[in-house]
């Protein structure tokens, strides 16, 4: 990975649609856009602890989760500021049940947002990392037809046109990508603009670093403990036991992972029988980071096999989810396909 400051995120969107000869400008309008959102999140997330903006709001989420003020803020921001665009059909937000439709009274077109607003909102009041996470699908029935279908939100992962998230931390970072390299922009606030701080990042092959929430060791099964347990096995040759790193923000972990190298899990587990695919989303969280993570050479599994290549049966569909690098997300789908022995 190289490091070079001085780009704009708009720059570097503009030097891609120009290497498309189709590209007509709808997807850089789309994508600045959700910059211009971003932008707005993260000067309410810096600003948290200032205003009395703070606390839940006693309402849960269609995933029965305690909804925080700023989730529903940054919802309201997106889907606001998403809706004029002219570019969409449609919307999928991990906080609204439904599919989102656009207003009669903008205009539409072919591509279709779907995305986490604010994930790792349990984690606002203490000050740690959250993200904004994002894919964008092209609809595939024919304008024609009229309405965009089901069928045109519930594409497999490995049709996304673009993916990735925002992180706002010790700095606001932007990290996308439309199948060509996979880049990080950091917000100069004083600026106001995304500068490119991360050229073509790729992930470690093995890393050093397993991040999982062991506290539920209990609700594993036994492929899922042999798993955790490699990790945490010495071995010299793949340095191991690796270093364990849970923030509980899957932004925030995926984002050191992606830098640094190691693994990211959030298995199935029967802590809650309403949810015993795990907690994750197939398509707000784990379909962008799995492109994200793919075209950085690292590899994003259920267990079974590519996230990326899920039929997805449902806009809130839940998933298992192992990803990170490449060598490290293999031996754990390796584990728990059952292709190796659980004592291997
Ligand atoms: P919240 O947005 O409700 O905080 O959930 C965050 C999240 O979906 C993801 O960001 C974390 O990786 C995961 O949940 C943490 O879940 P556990 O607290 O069950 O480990």
């Amino acid at each position: 990975m190289t490091k070079r400051v001085g780009i704009t995120i708009t720059e570097h969107i503009l030097t891609e649609q120009r290497e498309n000869p189709e590209a007509t400008g709808a997807f850089t309008h789309l994508l600045h856009e959700l910059i211009v959102a971003a932008k707005v999140i993260s000067r309410e997330v810096n600003k948290a602890g200032l205003v009395d903006i703070l606390g839940a709001t006693g309402d849960v989420n269609i995933q029965e989760e305690q909804v925080q003020k700023l989730d529903m803020f940054s919802n309201r921001v997106i889907i606001e500021r998403m809706q004029h665009v002219g570019q969409l059909c449609c919307m999928g937000s991990e906080e609204v049940a439904d599919l989102i439709d656009i207003p009669s009274q903008y205009p539409k077109g072919n591509y279709i947002l779907l995305f986490d607003p604010l994930d790792g909102s349990s984690n606002i009041d203490v000050n740690v990392s959250i993200g904004t996470i994002f894919g964008i699908y092209k609809r595939t029935s024919d304008w024609a037809d009229g309405d965009y279908l089901l069928s045109d939100v519930l594409q497999p992962g490995i049709k996304q046109v673009a993916a990735g998230y925002f992180i706002y931390g010790s700095s606001t970072i932007m990290v996308y990508t439309t199948g060509n390299g996979v880049h990080g922009f950091t917000l100069y606030p004083s600026v106001g603009e995304f500068l490119l701080s991360h050229k073509n990042i790729r992930i470690p092959e093995r890393g050093k670093i397993y991040s999982v929430n062991e506290g539920y060791s209990e609700y594993w099964d036994d492929k899922t403990k042999a798993v955790v347990n490699y990790f945490k096995t010495r071995d010299k040759e793949t340095s191991r036991p690796y270093s364990a790193r849970y923030v509980g923000s899957l932004v925030a972990d995926f984002h050191r992972n992606l830098l640094k190298g190691g693994i990211f899990m959030y298995p199935a587990d029967s802590k809650d029988p309403k949810k015993p695919t795990g907690k994750l989303r197939l398509m707000v969280e784990a379909n962008p980071l799995a492109m994200v993570v793919e075209h950085a050479g690292g590899y994003a599994s259920d267990g079974q096999g590519p996230v990326l290549e899920i039929e997805p049966q449902e806009l809130h569909q839940r998933i298992p989810l192992y990803i990170g690098s490449k060598k490290d997300v293999e031996i754990a789908e390796a584990f728990i396909s059952g292709k190796r022995p659980v004592d291997g």
